[in-house]
């Protein structure tokens, strides 16, 4: 009988809720929003309604695949490919030690939400510290200014009740990520708008949702920390921060004054190229808001050197506005799956930043608020001497297509005396690999709107409006004649393998709250680990059951309490080293490059996640990522939508296709990361796509503390490719 179930789209961390037909052979036909869901109200993108077309996809992996001799994959039971793994990387640890066993962690590593805590614990057991997640080469500044500066003890004010909000490059229309609530957020900015928030956007080039601002600064990249400390400049000058709340919470504002002295509109506006006037209506129109915050996306923090800074400024411009919830006010996400917290109207100081823990063996970088640095991993693998990492586990990551140094990357995998990656398919990273183990979908696998939830901690500006959560059942078998693993049960079954025993943490442990021994002969249901991943939620994960189509759990609403009785805890908006390097910043961050004049920008399209989804069918109607340019730029390299130009960096060159885009300044080429193919490269321009990272490396223009390289706003020549590669040789000859 074809039915249809309610169910959660996993495919990016947005969550939303779908109603899914199943055909009689129980597979899944159609996806759309659950137009009923209160929170979502039918909302979809064009990633989640072809989750069947991803289910049903003709090239993913029904069984785990090996690589034999001759290179080729071949496929191999799940359980003889944990027995041969299990055997391998014992004896790598039994011979070099734990370090060089990592796992590296990717934007799909949490679809299965057991999955990376059964792999923590898996390296927990083997005593590894060299854990790596896709996060440093994202927006790891976050974690480390939050350090720098301290934390609020409550949220920051939230998006529906604000009068403005203001993005530094992010694109949330197409990205569902951070500045405006993922659950349709088109018509959230038009609601909001109509009620009377004012809209800010900083982005080079006119996005989706710039188009819908209601002041759009278009400036040169790369120059966001004068920016930012323009607009700090102007509110201070102008008197438009929070002057109660500096004197009661912040220390260091008469440094911070002074720091963003030399910012003043005139120098900002002629650095960044926009009118000093509308820098200060930016500042203006933010300042002298009553309510609303600042939040940053990836095109600064991929802008490598400094990035940490720029999100230091970010933080201190919410911070001197006092854009948090003061004692008394009531929290707009108390959480459902996450525990109940006490929220007190009181600063939490700086905690350490970075300097402790791993010592990675390149650029003095460290263990830090944000993880090892995955930039350094590659370098990791390469460099002979102890330490050397030999094994890598990658879950729901794709290195050799999304990794920054793309030769390197390549290099560093094909060393690697073991690598395994858990992918839904032949992955650029599975090509290379030893082993690729192949794990159920989402929709054949319960699972929660966790990851939607936990958003809220990673910035000020992420995470649900509201205390909504859904769980979901599995609404399809895998199928037929398919074997099938969870990435959660083929860690366990290496742990039995190797003798390990694993211990399982809850989500946000209490204070004294032991592990789980597993049984390590019979591995628990899904389910049973998800009530213990849980334990400690707002709402018990059996009552959230109850509601199979998702609902808000608003009920017991959480108010921020005062603070305790002479807290003396105060947010730092000017930490010494933060500050000497704004000083540093007093002259144009990243100056013209004259071999290489334009600059190379990140850009995300809507129906893709990454390198997930390139395969769908509605990303083939154009397989390749367009190099978008201004026309005029177009017109003056006597190049045309369609044709082939060759696009060079200090560092490498590639091909690309061509297309016009108004939307952008002069001087700028805007394309997608983790195109390509990683074997037949500009070969295959044309049917694949193009690799940007082939013109980037991870050991110069990088931030010193998360070794963020530069990944946009990078320096490249365009121009016109005459002499084309043909399809076995991949020569790149250009006028
Ligand atoms: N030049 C440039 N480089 C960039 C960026 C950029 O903007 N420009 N962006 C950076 C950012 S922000 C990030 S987060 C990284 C992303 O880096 P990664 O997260 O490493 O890259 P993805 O392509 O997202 O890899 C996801 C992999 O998971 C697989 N997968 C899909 N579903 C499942 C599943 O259910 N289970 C498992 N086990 N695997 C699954 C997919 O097939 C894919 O191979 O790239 C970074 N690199
Ligand atoms: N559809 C879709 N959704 C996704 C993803 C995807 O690949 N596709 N990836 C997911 C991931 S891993 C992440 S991290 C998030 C990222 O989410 P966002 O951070 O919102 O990422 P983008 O959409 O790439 O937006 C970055 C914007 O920064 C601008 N920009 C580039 N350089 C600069 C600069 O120097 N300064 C300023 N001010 N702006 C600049 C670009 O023009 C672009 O509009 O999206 C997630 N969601
Ligand atoms: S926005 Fe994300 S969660 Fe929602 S349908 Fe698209 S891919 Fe799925
Ligand atoms: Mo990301």
């Amino acid at each position: 009988m074809p039915q249809t179930r309610p169910s959660i789209c996993r495919f990016c961390h947005a969550g939303c809720a779908i109603l899914v037909d199943i055909d009689d052979e129980g597979r899944p036909v159609r996806v759309r929003g659950d137009r009923d869901n209160p929170v979502y109200r039918g909302f979809t993108c064009e990633k989640g309604r072809q989750l069947p077309a991803q289910h049903r996809h003709p090239d993913r992996l029904l069984h785990s695949m090996r690589r034999g001799g001759d290179g080729r994959h071949e496929p191999i039971a799940s359980t003889q490919a944990m027995d041969e793994i299990a055997a391998r990387v014992s004896a790598i640890v039994a011979e070099h030690g734990p370090r060089s066993v990592a796992v590296y962690t990717g934007t799909c590593a949490s679809r299965n939400p057991a999955a990376k805590p059964m792999m923590t614990a898996w390296m927990n057991a083997i005593g590894s510290p060299m854990r790596f997640d896709s996060n440093t080469i994202d927006q790891p500044g976050k974690a480390v200014a939050a350090a720098m500066h301290g934390m609020w003890g409550a949220p920051p004010q939230g998006f529906d009740d604000a009068d403005v909000a203001l993005l530094v490059g992010g694109n949330p229309f197409v990205a569902l990520s951070g500045g405006v609530p993922n659950p349709d957020p088109v018509r959230r900015v038009r609601e909001a708008r109509a009620r009377g928030l004012q809209l800010l956007v900083i982005d080079p080039r006119r996005s989706e949702t710039a188009a819908a601002a209601d002041l759009h600064l278009q400036p040169l990249p790369g120059e966001d920390i004068a920016i930012v400390a323009g607009l700090l400049h102007v509110i201070i000058r102008d008197g438009l921060h929070d002057t109660a709340f500096v004197a009661d919470h912040v220390q260091g504002f008469d440094a911070l004054r002074d720091a963003v002295a030399h910012f003043t509109p005139e120098h900002v506006a002629q650095r960044a190229d926009i009118r000093a006037d509308d820098l200060v209506a930016c500042a203006r129109v933010f300042g002298s808001a009553r309510r609303g915050v600042a939040t940053s996306g990836t095109g600064p923090s991929l802008a490598g050197r400094g990035s940490t800074l720029l999100e230091y400024l970010v933080m201190v411009l919410n911070t001197v506005c006092g854009r948090y919830l003061r004692a008394g006010e009531q929290l707009w996400n108390p959480g459902v799956l996450l525990p109940a917290m006490p929220h007190k109207a009181q600063a939490t100081p700086p905690w350490p930043a970075y300097g402790y823990g791993e010592q990675l063996r390149v650029r003095g970088l460290t263990d830090a608020a944000c993880g090892l640095s995955t930039a350094a991993l590659a370098d990791e693998i390469l460099l002979e001497g102890a330490g050397r990492v030999r094994a890598l586990f990658c879950l729901g990551g794709n290195p050799a297509a999304a990794w920054p140094d793309h030769d390197k990357t390549v290099a560093a995998m094909r060393s690697l005396d073991l690598l395994v990656t858990l992918d839904i398919k032949m992955s650029a990273t599975a090509t290379l690999a030893d082993y690729v183990i192949a794990p159920r979908l989402t929709l054949e696998i319960p699972g929660t709107t966790y990851v939607s939830e936990i958003m809220y901690h990673y910035a000020v500006g992420f995470g649900l409006p509201v205390p909504y959560a859904q769980y979901t059942p599995a609404v399809v078998d895998p199928p037929a004649g398919s074997d099938l693993t969870e990435e959660w049960r083929f860690f366990h079954g290496l742990a039995q393998r190797m003798g390990l025993q694993l211990e399982l943490a809850p989500n946000f442990p209490r204070p004294g709250q032991a592990p789980w021994e597993l049984d390590m002969r019979e591995p628990p249901e899904l389910d049973t680990l998800l009530e213990h991943l849980y334990r400690n939620a707002r709402v018990p994960l059996t009552e959230v059951k109850r509601h199979p189509r998702g609902a808000v759990f608003a009920a017991d609403p959480l108010v921020v309490e005062p603070a305790d009785p002479g807290w003396m805890g105060r947010l730092d908006v000017a930490n010494p080293e933060m500050l000497a390097e704004l000083a540093a910043a007093q002259s144009p961050w990243w100056p013209h490059d004259e071999r290489h004049p334009f600059r190379l920008l990140c850009r995300r399209h809507v129906g893709a996640l990454n390198s997930s989804g390139l395969d769908l069918p509605k990303m083939l109607t154009k397989p390749y990522n367009p190099a978008y340019l201004h026309p005029d730029d177009l017109a003056a390299m006597g190049v045309e939508t369609g044709d082939a130009v060759e696009v060079r960096s200090e560092t490498g060159a590639m091909l690309a296709i061509a297309e016009a885009d108004p939307t952008l300044r002069r001087g700028l080429v805007s394309m997608t990361h983790a195109y390509g193919d990683v074997l037949a490269g500009d070969a295959r321009f044309r049917e694949a796509g193009s690799n940007t990272s082939r013109l980037t490396r991870v050991d110069a223009d990088y931030d010193r503390i998360t070794g963020m390289p530069r990944m946009s706003n990078v320096a490249v020549a365009v121009r016109a490719a005459t002499t084309l590669p043909t399809a076995n040789a991949d020569a790149t000859t250009t006028a």
